[in-house]
């Protein structure tokens, strides 16, 4: 693999104009290596290394700065964008959430608080995981978005995923990552439309075959047929409202992600997963208001499972943009100028008394 990191650490040369050289400058430990290049924010990369329930592999926490690592050598050149990254965007990559909290529900309302004052409506929050019991505080969050209005029956979930994370508790633990989509229901949510899930429990299966707000495309439908993949599409094109994407990679196939907390063999293809973000955010009635990456470990050896998971980053970065430039992105103006301002709220706790 050719080496963006180097090339672009060389040393300014002479015969290069400044602004070439601008363009060359390379930012270590931000998103794709970019630089910051204006004062508001179109696209926040938003890090939570939190882990605490991971029941089988270890190392989510490291994830997200393993994620911005393989990053930096990501191309920049989007063939479906059509020209490089940042596209005249200005992508700023926060300082990651300082994991603090005595107790779990404090510390899920630190979630919230780190990441509600970038959910104003003004930017893009792509959000770096971290183990999938990061949702139910995203979706919190996400109350304070223009398009939710404070009620999240507004708000549609797409998940990727091997899992269902329709669990009611794992090991006593109602906050496990493998209940990560029941409690985004419990918060009121609209609809919770799944695919690549391929491993479940006949509780989680009895409930996806009961629950009208949950639609899932199981991988043994979608990997054998390609009609039902393609339905899958069309089901994405036809969402409507405000929506959160969250792309747990172990949806993909095992292969793909070997480091992940629990990789599973028969799952989605990374085109699949490319083909998914591009059909979601070009729905002509939906919004993609923010996505998260999550579960990602990192790999020794090889960066493959990191490096996926940039790819994938960088792929709903770029649908963002078209999006945007197709006026599907309703960046609420009236917005501007409101404070980001930092949070106390104590949501979680408050539930748990
Ligand atoms: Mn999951």
């Amino acid at each position: 693999m050719e080496k963006r990191q180097e090339k672009y650490t060389a040393k300014p040369q002479e015969g290069i104009s400044a602004a070439e050289n601008m363009a060359d400058e390379f930012a270590f430990g931000n998103f794709l290596g970019l630089p910051e290049n204006g004062d508001s924010v179109d696209v926040v990369v938003l890090q939570i290394p939190y882990e605490l329930t991971t029941s089988y592999g270890q190392g989510t926490a490291q994830g997200p700065a393993a994620c911005i690592e393989a990053s930096s050598q990501v191309e920049l050149f989007d063939p479906v964008l059509g020209e490089d990254m940042p596209a005249e965007q200005n992508i700023f990559t926060a300082p990651a959430w300082s994991g603090e909290g005595p107790n779990l529900l404090a510390q899920l309302d630190g979630i919230s608080n780190y990441l509600s004052p970038w959910f104003i409506g003004d930017c893009f929050p792509i959000i770096l995981g971290g183990e999938h019991g990061i949702l139910p505080p995203i979706v919190n969050a996400t109350r304070k978005h223009p398009l939710v209005e404070r009620d999240l029956s507004n708000l549609t979930i797409v998940q990727i995923d091997a899992h269902a994370d329709l669990r009611e508790e794992l090991d006593g633990e109602k906050y496990s990552h493998a209940c990560a989509a029941s409690r985004s229901l419990d918060l009121g949510i609209k609809h919770l439309f799944q695919a690549g899930i391929r491993a479940y429990s006949k509780l989680e299966n009895e409930r996806i075959e009961s629950d009208e707000r949950i639609t899932t495309y199981f991988a043994r439908d979608t990997q054998s047929d390609m009609e039902v993949w393609k339905k899958w599409i069309i089901t994405l094109e036809n969402i409507s409202g405000p929506v959160h994407l969250t792309l747990d990679i172990d949806g993909l196939d095992g292969s793909l992600v070997p480091a992940t907390g629990t990789p599973v063999p028969g799952g989605l293809s990374f085109w699949q997963v490319s083909e998914t973000i591009d059909a979601l955010f070009r729905a002509k009635h939906a919004v993609v208001i923010s996505v998260d990456v999550n579960e990602i470990v990192p790999q020794k050896d090889t960066p493959l499972t990191q490096f996926t998971a940039a790819m994938i980053a960088t792929k709903a970065l770029a649908a963002h943009i078209m999006a945007k430039r197709a006026g599907l992105w309703e960046q609420t103006t009236s917005q501007q100028g409101k404070q980001r301002n930092a949070n106390d709220e104590k949501f979680f706790i408050s539930q748990g008394k």
